[in-house]
């Protein structure tokens, strides 16, 4: 235990899919989007301030100088569902190799404790911005670990968790980008977006969402001034250099930035205000399509895309899993969207209860009939440690977290998993066909930019770098025909 003098910590983000060297990288997604982590940087920043020599390495950018690893005093390792299991790999990769202590967090960590906690020595649990201060300090001076958001194994190897931690006062940090190891090395890479992540929480309490859990029903939100300051540290990190990106992009990052409105005006004021000149993109519910002032604002302020968390395109989908929308509505909010200048993407879910073959088809002509751009479809998802996920236990094939990135895993109602899986694959196929391909790069539409278009080209690579893996996989969901 404890009692000595932190001199080196190192922190860690997993990628299954490792970053290796290839030309591709430059334009296109190597299978997976690879911007890193904001949060495990966020911590980086906050530790640094008191530990000298702090670094953070992201799976997705770089290789891990694993000799820089080994002789850390602490190393903390961030998860998310799909990168557990190259996570726990890495833990004991560094409990075989060093003597450091091995921390783990993050979403995954935090909802599912009692799986993490048998890879490495403690589990921090929920938001770390104060929590990991507060572990630093307690280690290195000898005092008990027996704060809220702990959980770990005693010397009789039975679980100890100390109950959840509440939020962290103060969200103000700005990441230090310069942080990451290679970072600014790959942000000429157009696979990387810019990410400003400004609000934490949703007042909403969707039944299968993580974020509530993690995050709290509390909306809180960094100050105006604050966010306006990241951006403007965001683009001149990736803007600062000899050649310039094709994408010039921002992603404010937040589920709900619009949870508050009051406040999401004054950051788009502020953002106006201070005269920079960036492009912007940003998820939100369908009701702000609805909300014309917020429109305005946002095209004054840069933005030209609005990705809305559609996921269903019936009514009775929508009521099955208690969302507050319908497909009347979605329409308007697209079209009116579209209407103030702005780009409309869409998150899309396939494999509902009421869903049925040809599910895939009639979702990819809404898309095109509407004109949603980039849309990203993925099957039902099943986030270990929510109630729905609790419930959905019989329904699930495996719990190969791997997978969990928006493939099948579950025994849809009407289908098997393998005719679920070929839905994706025609719903991704149709939308991005070459037909759709030439009409983005080619089409006369002034709403398409330059880099609207180029959005598209990369997308349309990624996408069938995705499709190749859904058909890979079907001929091993095939065997999937049993309900349990
Ligand atoms: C930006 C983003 C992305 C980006 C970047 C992700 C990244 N590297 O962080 C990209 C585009 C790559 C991405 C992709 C995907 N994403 Co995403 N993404 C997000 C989003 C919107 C914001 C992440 C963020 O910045 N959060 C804000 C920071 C402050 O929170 P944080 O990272 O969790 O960190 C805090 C705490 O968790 C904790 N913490 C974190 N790590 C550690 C480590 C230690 C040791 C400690 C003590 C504490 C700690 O402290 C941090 C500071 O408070 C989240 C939603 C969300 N609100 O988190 C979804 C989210 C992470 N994504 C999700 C999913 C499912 C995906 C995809 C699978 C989607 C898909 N099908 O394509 C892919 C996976 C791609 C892949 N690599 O395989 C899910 C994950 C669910 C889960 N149970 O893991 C989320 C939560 C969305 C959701 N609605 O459920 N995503
Ligand atoms: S509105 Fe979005 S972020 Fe909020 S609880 Fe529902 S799914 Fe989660």
């Amino acid at each position: 235990m404890g009692g000595m003098s932190i001199k080196k910590i190192r922190f860690i983000e997993p990628a299954n899919n490792r970053y290796r060297v290839s030309p591709v990288n430059l334009y296109t997604y190597d299978k997976y989007i690879r911007t890193p982590s904001t949060g495990l940087l966020t911590l980086t920043t906050i530790v640094k301030e008191i530990v000298d020599d702090t670094l953070m390495y992201s799976e997705s950018i770089s290789k891990v100088k694993w000799s820089d690893i080994f002789d850390a005093d602490i190393v903390f390792i961030g998860i998310f569902t799909m990168n557990a299991p190259r996570g726990y790999e890495i833990a004991r990769y560094i409990k075989e190799n060093s003597s450091a202590l091995v921390v783990m967090g993050g979403l995954h960590a935090s909802l599912n404790y009692a799986e993490a906690v048998e890879h490495c020595n403690y589990v921090l649990l929920g938001e770390g911005d104060e929590s990991i201060l507060e572990f630093i300090n307690a280690y290195e001076n000898n005092t008990p670990l027996d704060f809220p958001g702990m959980a770990y194994k005693d010397d009789n190897n039975a679980l100890i968790y100390t109950g959840d931690r509440i939020p962290p006062h103060n969200i103000d940090t700005i990441p230090n980008r310069y942080l990451m190891y290679n970072f600014k090395k790959m942000a000429g890479h157009n696979t990387i977006w810019a990410q400003v992540h400004a609000s934490r929480g949703c007042p909403h309490d969707c039944d299968y969402c993580a974020l509530v859990k993690h995050f709290g029903r509390k909306v809180r939100t960094r100050s105006p001034e604050n966010v306006v300051e990241d951006i403007r540290q965001g683009v001149a990190f990736f803007e600062e250099r000899l050649f310039k990106r094709v994408m010039r992009i921002l992603w404010i990052t937040d589920d709900n930035f619009f949870a508050n409105r009051k406040w999401a005006i004054e950051v788009l004021n502020a953002i106006i205000d201070s005269g920079i000149k960036y492009n912007y993109t940003i998820q939100a519910r369908y009701e702000v399509g609805l909300d014309d002032e917020m429109l305005v604002l946002l095209k004054k302020a840069g933005f030209v895309e609005v990705a809305f968390g559609i996921e269903f395109i019936d009514d009775e989908s929508f009521e099955l899993y208690h969302k507050k929308s319908t497909r009347e509505d979605i329409i308007k909010a697209i079209h009116n969207t579209q209407r103030h200048g702005l780009r409309t993407r869409g998150l899309f879910i396939l494999g509902a209860d009421n869903h049925t073959k040809g599910i895939g088809t009639r979702l990819a002509a809404f898309i095109l009939e509407n004109n949603i751009v980039e849309p990203v479809i993925q099957s039902m998802y099943f986030v270990p440690g929510t109630p729905v996920y609790e419930q959905s236990k019989n329904k699930l094939i495996h719990t190969n977290w791997e997978k969990y990135t928006g493939h099948v895993v579950h025994y849809p109602m009407n289908m098997t998993p393998a005719e679920l899986q070929q839905e994706l694959i025609t719903a991704s196929a149709i939308v991005y066909s070459r037909k759709q391909l030439f009409r983005a790069l080619f089409s006369s539409d002034s709403a398409r930019s330059f880099s609207a278009r180029m959005t598209f080209l990369g997308e349309y690579f990624w996408q069938k770098s995705i499709r190749r893996d859904l058909k890979r996989e079907l001929k091993e969901l095939k065997n999937f025909t049993e309900k349990p």
